[in-house]
């Protein structure tokens, strides 16, 4: 495996970077999670520039253009040999003192991982996942922006751990207010009387590529679409649910805090959506 680090790639073995890099101390940078599909990425444009926004809204130049950060991208899925993978971008706030100013850090450093990655069994895509809503609440807007796809993640790490101690393999995170945000690495959807209802960004949700995907696809084959707030009780009497992300990608919920979502199995919609979103996986991306 080659990775890209600061415009080389190097072998797996001599792919390091610095104790000293405020990404490894402080969780100080961005990163991306993108996907490849038959030898093209997939909105590689949609995923660049979130990165560069999450590094503005945290004051973090990258040292290249969005172009140039694209052209690595390819470069190291090509050096890879990937066709279909995971392609894990990073940008963190480089060397620097013990000490928590960035003003101590040099250089950010560019990082892409290319890999495979299955966030979850085969199984719980055809028959659906269970969810539970957990104590952790997403973060503040007022605190680090839920917007941001920063390296500090262990607000989501909690609540993926209260899940996973909870019996289930992903949690509904609720935002301050008690309203439904998003999942910890992923948005949430329910179908409710024919019409899909996601709660808006102003709720604490990211802005997901997969979300934004998916409600173009739902409102190009006619459902309505909505982003509102939602509230536990709106999940638990959806007729269906699921989850979107770059890495979990459709997943169905039947189970959400004990009770059953709708007949108990991925709804007819989520399926229609499932099948739409693989087949325009197969006809969009940049090519490899
Ligand atoms: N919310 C959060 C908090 C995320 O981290 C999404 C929603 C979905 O966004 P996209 O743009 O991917 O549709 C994410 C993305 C992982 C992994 O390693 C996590 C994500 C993406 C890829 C891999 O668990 N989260």
């Amino acid at each position: 495996m080659k990775i890209f680090i600061d415009g080389k790639l190097y072998g797996e073995r001599d792919a390091k970077i610095s104790v000293f890099d405020h990404g490894l101390l402080y969780g100080d940078g961005v990163f991306e999670g993108i996907r490849a599909y038959h030898g093209r990425v997939f909105k590689l444009k949609e995923h660049i520039e979130r990165l560069f926004y999450s590094a503005k809204a945290i004051l973090l130049e990258i040292p290249m253009t969005a172009e140039q950060v694209s052209a690595a991208v390819l470069e190291t899925c090509r050096a890879n040999k990937i066709r279909d993978g995971y392609i894990r971008l990073v940008v963190t706030r480089g060397v620097g003192t013990l000490g928590l100013n960035p003003k101590s850090c040099g250089r950010p450093s560019v990082i892409i991982i290319v890999g495979k990655i299955q966030l979850y069994p085969q199984e719980l895509y055809e028959h659906g996942m269970a969810i539970a809503t957990v104590p952790t609440a997403r973060n503040l807007h007022s605190a680090v922006n839920p917007a941001i796809k920063s390296l500090n993640y262990l607000n989501n790490i909690l609540a993926k751990i209260e899940a996973n101690n909870a019996g289930v393999e992903e949690a509904v995170m609720l935002n301050a207010e008690g309203f439904v945000a998003e999942c910890t690495g992923d948005n949430l959807f329910i179908v409710k009387k024919g019409q899909l209802l996601t709660p808006p960004l102003s709720a604490g949700a990211l802005y997901g590529i997969t979300r934004q995907t998916v409600i173009e696809l739902a409102l190009e084959s006619g459902v309505k679409v909505s982003e509102t707030n939602l509230t536990r009780y709106d999940l638990f009497t959806a007729d269906e649910c699921f989850l979107t992300g770059t890495g979990a990608e459709i997943m169905p919920v039947i189970k959400i805090d004990a009770r059953v979502i709708g007949a108990g199995k991925p709804g007819p919609l989520t399926r229609r959506l499932v099948e739409d979103y693989h087949a325009f996986t197969k006809t969009t991306g940049e090519p490899i």
